[in-house]
């Protein structure tokens, strides 16, 4: 479905282009998205008006003078792979052994709360595509670290971990739930398309029922799953006995909505070692752009082997790709 913006969304993401200030770029992306029509044609746009918010807002508190002392020194972690997927929930709850279970980080795991301080990133490996997973402290009322809802609001996807072990496990997940909702962050398994709210942030999240090898596990899940319903369908994983890994590392990947994209030069095989990603959506231009900055300004055309092309046809630079199609960009 076609965007249709009007002119004046044009102009004001001119404006907005121009700005090099952080907090300049954050007030024009609100006014943007104020100006934003909200339907399903606009949903893509929406998210990432949404995820640029999140990061500059993240960036603005990290750097501002000061945040050391009044964020406890909240930690940059660089951002590696595709995209970040933040693993979230109550305390104790099995976050850092999915972190060790998934990637070859390996986090301290401990039968006491708040055991994880600092953010952990590991890199998960799936369909050919790294992400990020990023282990975080806890979020609950006891304590929480003030620069956690930020990390959290900032990813592009997050698994929520659901105790198995636990009779609390519905209560516990409600408090985290009402914790982030109250910091502007709603955790969805799917993202709505028509949020007027600037401040509201949606992360898509895989809903995992962590430690599904614990006694009496079983019970407790069909109690989470009613209890949910509508919400969250959490899905059995046990980093002991790794249950469920392999679709839990898959549904995380699904949840980024991303697509692959392979990349030939003229006359030889595509490489098909690591694809490029890109947003579904995404356009022969916007994987220029992902490629190199300058190749945006000089791309001619493009020809594409895969979904809805015959092979090798010549395709605009607005042609929409899909995933696992092969791309052979021409720049003058
Ligand atoms: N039986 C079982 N116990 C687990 C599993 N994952 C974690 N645990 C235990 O649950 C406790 C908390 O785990 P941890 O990963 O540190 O939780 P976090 O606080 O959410 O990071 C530890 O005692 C772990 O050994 C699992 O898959 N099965
Ligand atoms: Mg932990």
């Amino acid at each position: 479905m076609p965007a249709n913006l009007p002119p004046q969304y044009l102009k004001v993401e001119d404006e907005y282009r121009s700005l090099t200030k952080p907090g300049d770029r954050l007030e024009k992306l609100r006014e943007l998205y104020r100006m934003l029509p909200k339907h399903k044609g606009t949903e893509k746009l929406q998210s990432d008006l949404k995820q640029k918010m999140s990061r500059l807002k993240e960036e603005l508190e990290t750097a501002a003078p000061g945040a050391k002392k009044q964020h406890g020194g909240a930690p940059k972690i660089p951002r590696e792979g595709a995209g970040r997927v933040v693993l979230v929930g109550p305390p104790n709850s099995g976050k850092s052994a999915l972190l060790a279970a998934l990637t070859n980080a390996r986090p301290a795991v401990a039968p006491f709360p708040f055991t994880t301080r600092a953010p952990q990133p590991g890199i998960l490996d799936v369909e050919d595509v790294p992400i990020q997973l990023l282990d975080l402290p806890p979020v609950s009322d006891d304590f929480m670290e003030p620069w956690l809802p930020g990390l959290i609001g900032s990813a592009d996807a997050a698994i929520l971990t659901f105790d198995l072990a636990s009779d609390d496990a519905a209560d516990e997940v409600e408090a985290v739930l009402a914790l982030l909702a109250a910091r502007g962050i709603e955790l969805v398994e799917e993202l709505p398309c028509d949020v007027e709210d600037v401040e509201v942030r949606h992360v898509k999240t895989v809903a995992a029922a962590a430690k599904a090898d614990a006694p009496g596990a079983e019970g407790r899940l069909e109690v989470l799953r009613e209890w949910f319903a509508g919400r969250f369908r959490p899905r059995p994983v046990s980093a002991e006995t790794r249950e469920g890994l392999e679709t839990l590392a898959r549904d995380a990947y699904h949840s980024l909505g991303l697509i692959r994209i392979f990349t030939k030069v003229p006359g030889r095989p595509a490489d098909r070692s690591r694809p490029f990603t890109v947003p579904v959506g995404s356009t022969v231009l916007d994987l220029a752009r992902e490629i190199h900055r300058d190749l945006e300004a000089s791309l001619r055309s493009a020809k594409v082997w895969g979904t809805g092309v015959f092979d090798g046809q010549s395709v605009k630079r607005d042609h929409e790709l899909h995933d696992r199609d092969v791309v052979e960009l021409h720049a003058s």
